[in-house]
């Protein structure tokens, strides 16, 4: 149970995109736990999305963020074990601010690490929110 009434929470991910490709990796978190995910995390007083997207990415890549776009924004609610948390996450489509950059793995707790994978042949699970947009047909490539 929790102490304290939960509310629900701002996050901010992103789908990284290179190619053809999306930055992925697999979670060590007790919401998600071993499914893949994408990079991002919870909204920090007095920052904008793409500030929050930029940091979250380099704690937890080591990667700087290049341009970014608004993609679509889901309200969810995770009824989870002994968690109950509530999510409004914004996306965000994103590139590197540097291509050739390699991805890192600083959380190592929190991660397994991260690669790139072509959004026609993604790895399974994939976290809850993400599985559901791929489901509905969602692609955070612009149209060409
Ligand atoms: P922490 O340092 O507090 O442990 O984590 P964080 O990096 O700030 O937060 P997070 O747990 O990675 O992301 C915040 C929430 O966003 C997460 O608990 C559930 C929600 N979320 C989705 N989809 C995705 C996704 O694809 N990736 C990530 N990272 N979070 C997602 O609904
Ligand atoms: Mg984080
Ligand atoms: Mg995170």
């Amino acid at each position: 149970m929790e102490e304290t009434q939960p509310v629900p929470r701002v996050g901010v991910v992103l789908f990284v995109l290179k190619g053809k490709s999306v930055l992925l990796g697999r979670r060590r978190a007790s919401i998600g736990e071993s499914t893949f995910a994408l990079p991002g995390g919870h909204l920090e007083f007095g920052e904008s999305f793409e500030e929050c997207g930029a940091r979250e990415l380099m704690e937890e890549t080591g990667l700087e963020m290049g341009k970014a776009d608004f993609l679509t924004v889901t309200n969810k609610v995770f009824l989870d074990k002994s968690k109950h948390c509530h999510y409004v996450i914004v996306f965000l489509r994103a590139v590197l601010a540097d291509p050739n950059q390699v991805p890192q793995n600083p959380e190592p707790d929190k991660c397994d690490g991260w690669d790139w994978y072509d959004w026609d042949n993604l790895p399974q699970p994939l976290f809850s929110t993400l599985d559901e947009m791929v489901r509905s047909g969602f692609n955070p490539f612009p149209a060409t």
